[in-house]
């Protein structure tokens, strides 16, 4: 075939094939099988390859995906794409309607369609052919995805029609079926799964790998013209059926109405169609369908006037409660998980649903084998409303009354229960499901300060393997080949976090303390089990009591330590501190040090003529004295500058001896 043959030979399949993908995608009632469809692009296939300058962005070949992108640019729209104001109620919606009729003071009628909980894009057509794309970010400036726009299959490359320009917006979407094998994958190669069709859909938009973007099979319905040049409509079904004539795969299943009773039926209409759509949607958008109305309605500050979403209310569905499962949480919490049997709620399938903590669960006296009602609510964890107390009577099953472990589901620590509070917690230091959060602790400035191990060098560290445990960080120092062979490590950085962990095992004993994240435990309690104690092995073997006798620490406080250090995880990780040589022992106390403040407290309030206040306390705690923010009958002395308010006032009722500067200065010569 020679080159010209070829031109033409090709330009045919383009037509051919477009057709059929149009048939098969937008209208989705095929005329060919698949089998005819790939004869015919393969030898489109063959004659592009021959003839590379025969390839043309709207050829179907185009569709694959084989780009690889830096980034995505700026798109500036050249028509903002507004977003909508909400209603929730058939009241609301009444009230709307009948506004819009009152303020234009004409026969004006809506359009009533679905509310696609997808992602809004606009594109572009110049001359009829798909040129750009673009994500509707902050609705004036998105970003350019024109590569992956291009692999959606019901996105036309070329119009029916070559009109010099048209824009039009509309929704990309994952259908339910493609979202459950997304994730399916996502699974089996040990990443994250999405949380609904609507991440899934964004994510795939925002692939750099247009190959990835390809293979997630996205789907768009349209539901807005942007601009038109070359043509004149006049209202928004105009532009609708305009639209569907140039090859757009409009939203289906839209109503024009007149009055405010068929908009509420085509809401309903929809509303009841929802659980049998292949997708989500999240509402019915109700618009004013003539242009020169919406002109005069205008639009606010953020939305425009003639249109609004109505909300669906949350969806809610019975099933059974088949069991309790236990999760832990990043900071050691645990959470009720109720699994059960699977439903289909709010266009998704509801398999499990936060029952939040013991307290809930015994509140609404949920039991495992219990019906129970579930609710959902657009992006919304399912909930569990409430428990339908007749079914335990009817069907017979048995009920089983859940109770927290005792141990940790994750590590096999102890969990222990605030007093006043309802959560439980692991309390095992080399818990794995709090693993990150703690490294993150261990190494911050207050505690260990160790510079150049940020949170995302521990998540590349963790992700490697290199480490697993906080103790583990002082092994680093032994795997610097693999350190260096990690992509995002310099040379550099990893030397300076090595100085940086070394360095760390001569702090003072309170910050090993406070980095060890025990609850209830800040960087001053930590100072005063210092204090206290000669070294960490008398704090970890204290008693209950010998810790309360510490000020400032109350039961609960001493009763935290108490059972950390009770762990095996704990003795564990002190005994590797150890190993390594990072210090444990308390400063030694100077016993030429003059205390002559020992056992007394002071309140500082006002000005004072030449010392500020920090440098007065620095100087009481230097001579073993305390500085609290409060009076009362505690209180020792209370040293006042000018303008001393209530404290001077609450310290003279109470007969507390009061100072001023001078005499401070007399007290410590
Ligand atoms: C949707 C949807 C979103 C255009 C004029 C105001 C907002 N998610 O299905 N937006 C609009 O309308 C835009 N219509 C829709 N159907």
């Amino acid at each position: 075939m020679d080159k010209i043959q070829a031109a033409g030979r090709a330009e045919e399949l383009r037509e051919v094939l477009n057709r059929y993908a149009y048939e098969y995608y937008v209208l989705d009632n095929p005329s060919v099988n698949d089998f005819e469809y790939d004869v015919l692009y393969r030898e489109l296939v063959s004659i592009e390859k021959e003839y590379p300058d025969l390839v043309i962005p709207e050829s179907p070949t185009q569709r694959v995906g084989d780009r690889v992108l830096d980034g995505f640019e700026k798109f500036t729209h050249n028509v903002p794409l507004q977003s909508l104001d909400n209603v929730f109620s058939k009241e609301e919606v009444i009230a709307f309607c009948e506004k819009l009729r009152a303020d234009t003071e004409s026969d004006i009628s809506f359009v009533v369609e679905k509310k696609i909980d997808g992602l809004s894009v606009a594109l572009t057509y110049i001359d009829g052919i798909f040129s750009s794309g673009a994500t509707r970010g902050d609705g004036f400036v998105g970003e350019d995805v024109t590569e992956n726009l291009r692999t959606i299959k019901s996105i036309p490359l070329k119009l029916t029609r070559k009109i010099p320009k048209v824009v039009v917006r509309g929704e990309v979407y994952m259908p339910h079926k493609t979202f459950e094998k997304v994730n399916a994958e996502q699974e089996l190669e040990g990443l994250n799964k999405f949380a609904n069709p609507r991440n899934a859909a964004a994510g795939s938009l925002r692939q750099l790998d247009t190959k990835i973007a390809a293979s997630r099979a996205l789907d768009i319905f349209i539901f807005n013209l942007q601009e038109i040049e070359g043509a004149e409509v006049n209202s928004h079904s105009e532009s609708l059926l305009l639209m569907k004539e140039l090859g757009f795969k409009v939203s289906p299943g839209y109503k024009k109405c007149t009055t405010v009773e068929e908009v509420w039926e085509a809401i309903s209409e929809i509303g009841e169609s929802r659980g049998a759509l292949e997708y989500d949607i999240d509402g019915a958008v109700i618009k004013t369908d003539e242009f020169e109305l919406r002109e005069m309605l205008g639009t606010t500050s953020k939305f425009p006037k003639w249109a609004t979403a109505y909300k669906f209310p949350a969806e809610k569905k019975k099933t059974r409660l088949t069991d309790i499962e236990v999760q832990v949480g990043r900071t050691g919490v645990l959470t009720p998980l109720a699994i059960l049997e699977p439903v289909r709620l709010a266009g998704s399938t509801v398999s499990k649903a936060t029952l939040h903590n013991i307290d809930f669960i015994r509140e609404r006296d949920i039991y495992i084998n219990d019906i129970v009602t579930v609710m959902k609510a657009g992006d919304v964890i399912p909930a569990i409303v409430e428990v339908d107390f007749a079914e335990r009577e009817k069907d017979g099953a048995e009920r089983i009354a859940f109770n927290m472990p005792e141990v940790c589901p994750v590590c096999g620590s102890p969990v222990k229960r605030d007093e006043d509070e309802a959560a439980y917690r692991c309390i095992g230091i080399e818990c794995p499901a709090m693993l990150q959060r703690g490294i993150i602790h261990f190494v911050s400035r207050d505690a260990m300060n160790i510079d150049g191990m940020g949170p995302a060098v521990i998540s590349v560290l963790l992700e490697n393997n290199l480490i697993s445990s906080i103790a583990d960080i002082y092994t680093l120092k032994d795997k610097t080949e693999e350190l260096l062979s990690i992509e995002r490590m310099g040379k550099k950085s990893v030397e300076n976090m090595l100085a940086a962990i070394e360095k760390s095992k001569k702090n003072d004993l309170y910050r090993l303390i406070f980095g060890l994240g025990i609850r209830h435990i800040g960087e001053k309690t930590s100072k005063m089990l210092t204090e206290h104690f000669a070294d960490i092995w008398e704090i970890s073997r204290a008693t209950v009591e010998e810790l309360s006798e510490i000020d400032d620490f109350g039961l609960i406080t001493a009763q935290s330590v108490y059972d950390f250090f009770g762990t095996e995880q704990a003795a564990h990780t002190l005994s590797r501190f150890a190993e390594y040589g990072l210090n444990l022992k308390s400063p030694v106390k100077d016993e030429s040090q003059d205390m002559r403040f020992k056992g007394m407290n002071f309140v500082l309030t006002g000005t004072l003529p030449t010392y500020k206040r920090s440098d007065a306390q620095a100087i009481i705690e230097s001579f073993g004295g305390k500085c609290s923010g409060s009076v009362s009958a505690k209180t020792s002395v209370v040293l006042a500058g000018e303008e001393a308010g209530s404290k001077l006032e609450k310290a003279q009722k109470l007969g507390v001896k009061i100072i001023d500067e001078e005499e401070f200065k007399k007290m410590i010569e």
